[in-house]
């Protein structure tokens, strides 16, 4: 997509809701003298990451007006919808055009209309398949078997992969032509799990190697061409890594410029984008609000003012209209944790963070004033979110579950004053010891066990154990991406700032190798935490997480592929192409014929 800065149409742009950079960054490490108090001394050295302040204007935030919100554009939508619906039940439409329209609708980001009749025509595919697999004639169509195998394993049945051997065997005289077929066979790949030998090594690979042929052949003189749009687009990030509303919003884009296309699925999607969107700005104005009014940002100068950023992370892990409550909360969640972190990264002394981790850890609202006064209101506002998350949920859903919610807190600090207490100490990890913590100090078994009490309709104890004792593996590779992925792009300044050694810095010193090799080797690890999530959603039948709540914690790690992508999207967003990223999804309307 263009630069919508460059494009510098958006009217929430000309009207600055972006504000102007006012500070230059140039270099990443400060050190501030300064005392907490008068009477205190010695004088304590004080560092500054140099973030930049918020991007986003608080009051022109509060000022967009979204003419979405009416009535009448929902009931235009809810007409449509109905519409679409007669097409997924017309039972003159072909097995492929059935699956070819899920996949648009998931594709344009209306599946979660028609979640029954989805799963209903998949779940008939999957039997009928498994009685009699060669009854469509499906084998001998490359991207007919791709897509089927794709849709089923999104929706958790599990599909051998060998039904791509057939092709595998005659890949020396492939028709590389058939774009789409290698296209589809390129994004069913990613739908691999850890039990899957020819998926990620063979079938990956040859069908990137294809699609970089063409882009190679074709890219430079066909620039117009959906073809190429479509390759290299599947090749800067396969469909199943990528963060829903921002492939949603691009999807509209390409679909629109489709010979075959549906006028009325079009219409109905761009109606229901520019819905969500208005539902969303409603929720953004809530959390900025409350952001403002915790005043943890004007007496945390030295912290990442991030309120938009926060929120946009929800917005990848639960994007449906009806889970404003979650993204609420988490937005808060995000918000404190982001403060916290910088606590410990940046600004506290060892003594300091360690009085904070008792903090968290005795949870005792009475024993506030034995923290150090910079520390107080943080705590506090953390205290207070968690007995109101609590109360909601005791009076929903008859469970307490503040127990959870504070050792989930506690265990989060203990992480962060861990890579503090190596860093200060000047150890360093090997990799796996590194990352055994860091999968916690990234704080998103934090955000999970918040998540889960919040988004859940019926809390199982035992879910919340083995959330809260660290037991779930999906959360784990979940998590995993997130550091991987933050790693990658985070560890430059955090290494100039000082900072314990990051994955990459850890497996150099422990293996010797260049810079470039163990990134290569992080990447590596990413996707093999992919293949160990996909299973734990299509193999792993004896997991205890519901199919729903997996879904929204794999989200995560899309989330932070999408944040992480090009730069720091969450410290530094006026470095990285984050702000086209949130004007798209959060600000600027889809325009309607
Ligand atoms: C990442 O920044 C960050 F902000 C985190 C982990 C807290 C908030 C999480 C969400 C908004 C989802 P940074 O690179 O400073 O994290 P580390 O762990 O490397 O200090
Ligand atoms: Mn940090
Ligand atoms: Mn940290
Ligand atoms: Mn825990
Ligand atoms: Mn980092």
């Amino acid at each position: 997509m263009a630069s919508l800065l460059q494009m510098g149409s958006p009217l929430i742009y000309r009207n600055s809701l972006v504000k102007r950079i006012q500070r230059p960054r140039s270099f990443t490490c400060t050190i501030v003298a300064k005392t907490t108090r008068a009477d205190e001394s010695p004088v304590v050295l004080r560092r500054s990451a140099n973030y930049q302040p918020s991007l986003w204007d608080h009051h022109h935030l509060l000022s967009v007006e979204n003419k979405y919100t009416k009535d009448e554009s929902v009931h235009e939508r809810d007409l449509l919808k109905e519409n679409v619906r007669k097409m997924l039940n017309d039972e003159r439409t072909t097995h492929l055009e059935q699956l070819e329209l899920i996949d648009d609708l998931q594709k344009l980001g209306v599946s979660y209309h028609f979640e029954r009749e989805i799963d209903n025509i998949l779940t008939f595919t999957y039997h009928k398949d498994r009685r009699n697999f060669v009854e469509y004639d499906m084998e001998y169509d490359l991207h007919a078997t791709a897509l089927e195998f794709r849709l089923l394993r999104q929706h958790g049945f599990n599909v051998p992969e060998d039904v791509f051997d057939v092709f595998m065997e005659n890949c020396g005289k492939f028709d590389s032509h058939d774009i789409n077929g290698l296209l589809s066979l390129y994004e069913a790949s990613y739908l691999s799990t850890k039990s899957d030998t020819k998926l990620q090594k063979n079938v990956r690979v040859f069908a990137t190697q294809q699609l970089k042929n063409f882009v190679d052949t074709h890219g430079s003189k066909d620039l117009a061409s959906c073809d190429v749009e479509m390759v290299v687009q599947a090749l800067d990030m396969p469909y199943h890594w990528r963060m829903g509303r921002l492939a949603t919003r691009w999807y509209i884009d390409m679909y629109g410029k489709r010979l075959h296309k549906n006028p009325m699925l079009l219409e109905f999607s761009k109606l229901d984008f520019n819905i969500v969107q208005a539902v969303y700005q409603e929720e953004l104005k809530y959390v900025s609000s409350w952001w403002r009014e915790t005043g943890l940002a004007n007496q945390l100068h030295f912290s990442r003012d991030r309120i938009v950023e926060n929120y946009f992370w929800t917005t990848g892990q639960i994007q449906e209209p009806q889970f404003g409550n979650v993204r609420r909360i988490i937005t808060k969640v995000n918000a404190l944790l982001t403060t916290i972190d910088d606590i410990y990264d940046i600004y506290g002394t060892l003594e300091e963070l360690q009085l904070f981790t008792a903090a968290f850890e005795n949870w005792d609202v009475n024993r506030l004033d034995d923290l150090p006064e910079y520390m107080r209101l943080c705590f506090l506002v953390v205290y207070n979110e968690v007995n109101n998350i609590g109360c909601d949920i005791l009076r929903n859903k008859d469970i307490n579950v503040i127990p959870f919610l504070k050792k989930s807190w506690a265990d989060v600090c203990k992480a962060y004053l861990v890579e503090a207490m190596w860093y200060k100490g000047g150890y360093k990890p090997n990799l796996e010891e590194y990352m055994q913590n860091a999968w916690i100090s990234i704080s998103s078994p934090t955000i999970f066990v918040h998540f889960y009490c919040v988004f859940s309709d019926q809390l199982s104890v035992q879910v919340l154990e083995t959330l809260s004792e660290h037991q779930q593996n999906i959360v784990r590779c979940s998590s995993s991406v997130f550091r991987l992925a933050n790693d990658l792009v985070t560890s430059p300044d955090e290494m100039a700032r000082g900072d314990v050694l990051k994955s990459i810095q850890c497996y150099m010193n422990e293996t010797g190798v260049s810079e470039e090799k163990a990134r290569m080797h992080v990447h590596k690890m990413i996707n093999d935490m992919w293949d160990e999530m996909n299973y734990e959603k299509i193999e792993n039948h004896s997991s205890l997480i519901p199919q729903d709540f997996a879904e929204t914690v794999i989200n995560l790690a899309r989330m932070s592929q999408c944040m992480y992508q090009y730069g720091d999207g969450h410290g530094c967003p006026e470095k990285s192409k984050v702000i086209d990223r949130v004007m798209s999804v959060l600000f600027s309307p889809i325009p309607l014929d």
